[in-house]
């Protein structure tokens, strides 16, 4: 048991692609509340995710997309508000006083914003379109990782010093974005906010380049993402 009030009848299913960050944030929080869930791996290299069977489960055709019972849920921060809302009694990951609601809320908007746009989109860039040079991807990460150093100087989390799903949604994008080529030697205060969030227990990490993609490299980056070169 998760000592939280509501619990799954049956186990969650989490569609998801395995080297997706967006994905991971989803498994991340599901494995820190304990609950049981199930892991559905969508092939996104055969194009399952544009297929009528997925698009009926999200229409825009992206991981990650959860069902719970009779909800299916889709995106990747909808889906941290809705297992907070329901199976974190206490609201610790949610919480509901207005400030605190709204800063967590921001953070949220920075995850879908320039985290996304900036060191996810450069390490999309680097794994899989080898040739493009993601300068504004990099700048948009400098910027960000510099305003998260001088933020997190105040607060052992980004809102307040208890971890809330602004550090979730905010989790594997930063901690990932070395595979972009972005270091993150000159951030050593998010470097200390990585291994909080590492150390929590349940943490579980998502598979890590060139490891990860040593058997899918070749064939992701020649059907994957060659539409977007
Ligand atoms: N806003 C969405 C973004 C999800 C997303 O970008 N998913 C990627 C994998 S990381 C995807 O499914 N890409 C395939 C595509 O867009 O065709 C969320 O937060 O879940």
């Amino acid at each position: 048991m998760n000592g939280f009030d509501s619990f799954p009848v049956q186990p969650i299913k989490l569609y998801r692609f395995f080297l997706s960050g967006h994905s991971h944030r989803v498994e991340l929080f599901l494995s820190l509340l304990k609950l049981p869930y199930e892991l559905v791996d969508i092939d996104l290299v055969a194009k399952a995710h544009k297929q009528p069977e997925f698009l009926a489960l999200n229409p825009f055709g992206q991981v990650p997309v959860i069902q719970d019972g009779d909800i299916t849920l889709a995106d990747s921060n909808a889906i941290l508000v809705y297992l907070a809302s329901n199976y974190d009694s206490g609201a610790q990951w949610l919480p509901r006083e207005p400030i605190m609601a709204a800063s967590v809320q921001r953070w949220l908007s920075v995850a879908a914003g320039p985290l996304a746009f900036g060191p996810a989109a450069a390490r999309r860039l680097k794994l899989f379109v080898t040739s493009a040079k993601a300068e504004e991807e990099m700048a948009r990460a400098k910027n960000l990782f510099d305003v998260m150093e001088n933020h997190l100087k105040n607060s052992l989390f980004l809102v307040g010093d208890v971890p809330t799903i602004a550090d979730i949604a905010n989790y594997t994008y930063t901690a990932y974005a070395p595979e972009g080529g972005i270091s993150l030697d000159p951030y050593p205060v998010l470097r200390g906010w990585l291994q909080r969030i590492e150390s929590m227990p349940g943490f579980v990490s998502m598979a890590k380049s060139p490891l990860g993609l040593a058997c899918h490299f070749s064939v992701l980056k020649s059907h994957l993402f060659s539409a977007k070169e």
